[in-house]
């Protein structure tokens, strides 16, 4: 039985601060028609899809901040989202930031979810590599503030079996830590799905946009590669408020290949049928995990974080 799943990387252009949900969510529902009329099976949006990068802004008053969260998922401004899901009989990933009460507390992260064709949630992931600060920072050019506003990630890396296959998430900042990866081919993933907003410049250097573009591919294809797993990129892109993100959504084959890639900064759609058995001969080979994995030279990987130098 073919094993092929159809996937539109669907980027989003820029979100400005003054938008509101329903324009995103019409802006996602078009995508999601149009990725109907191509075939696509699972569509993919980026982090925090739902409205702009608010990390970027320093708040200090909760209910403030509060509005840029969920606390319901599905939502009314969202709920077309799952409808449509159904009606094209269509999966999709979508992140968001989610305000959560768990044992009479609230908790915030950045989360995201796959969703099935039936309009069920089927997977859910929390940001674990939160990059940025949590106070506001006068020596950077624009702010980060992800530290501030989100809790840690709790619910670890994992995978689901959903759409014929092994599905796994990470968000954003993760894909560039191979750790996240590993955890994820552990279990056979065979398609990692995220979601990145990551800035043309760098707040704290003169890094180049090249590099930064360099950057972001250099860590999926790698990933990609090292776990024989298709993984797909999608960007929110664009100018927020004066804010450049870079683009370059990129669905990417367990060789570590580009199959599909977007060419705009814009709302845009790319496509690509993505076998799951492409996976099996690097899983079955050089990176077939049981017979060539050496976990008795791995302990400082799990037992230490920062760098310990040599005397
Ligand atoms: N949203 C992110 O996680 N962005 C980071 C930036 C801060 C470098 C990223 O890794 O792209």
């Amino acid at each position: 039985m073919s094993r092929i799943i159809t996937v539109g990387a669907a980027q989003l252009g820029a979100i400005q601060r003054a938008e509101d949900r329903l324009s995103v969510v019409e802006r996602m529902l078009a995508l999601m028609e149009n990725a109907h009329r191509k075939g696509v099976n699972l569509i993919v949006f980026p982090e925090l899809a739902l409205t702009t990068f608010f990390p970027r802004w320093y708040m200090e008053d909760q209910d403030e901040v509060d509005t840029w969260f969920e606390s319901a998922m599905p939502s009314n401004e969202t709920q077309p989202l799952f409808e449509a899901a159904k009606r094209h009989g269509m999966g999709f990933h979508l992140g968001y930031a989610e305000k959560i009460q768990e044992n009479g507390e609230t908790h915030r992260y950045n989360t995201a979810i796959i969703v099935d064709k039936a309009g069920n949630i089927v997977g859910k992931y929390r940001k674990i590599h939160l990059p940025g600060h949590d106070e506001f920072d006068p020596k950077r050019t624009f702010q980060h503030l992800e530290k501030r506003y989100f809790e840690i990630g709790n619910l670890g890396f994992n995978v689901w079996r959903s759409m014929g296959g092994i599905l796994g998430m990470c968000i954003c900042n993760d894909r560039r830590w191979p750790e996240t990866f590993r955890c994820l081919g552990l279990q056979g993933v065979e398609m990692v799905v995220l979601g990145y907003n990551t800035p043309t410049t760098n707040s704290q250097s003169n890094e180049s946009p090249h590099l930064r573009w360099f950057h972001n591919l250099l860590s999926m294809q790698a990933a990609a590669y090292q776990n024989s797993t298709w993984v797909v990129g999608v960007a929110k892109a664009g100018n927020e408020d004066g804010n450049e993100l870079m683009g370059g959504t990129s669905i990417i084959s367990p060789n570590g290949e580009i199959v599909a890639q977007c060419h705009t900064t814009g709302d845009e759609l790319v496509v690509a049928d993505c076998d799951l058995d492409d996976c099996n001969f690097g899983k079955q080979t050089v990176f077939d995990f049981k017979r060539h994995r050496r976990i008795e030279h791995y302990g400082r990987i799990t037992s230490q974080t920062g760098v310990t130098l040599p005397e």
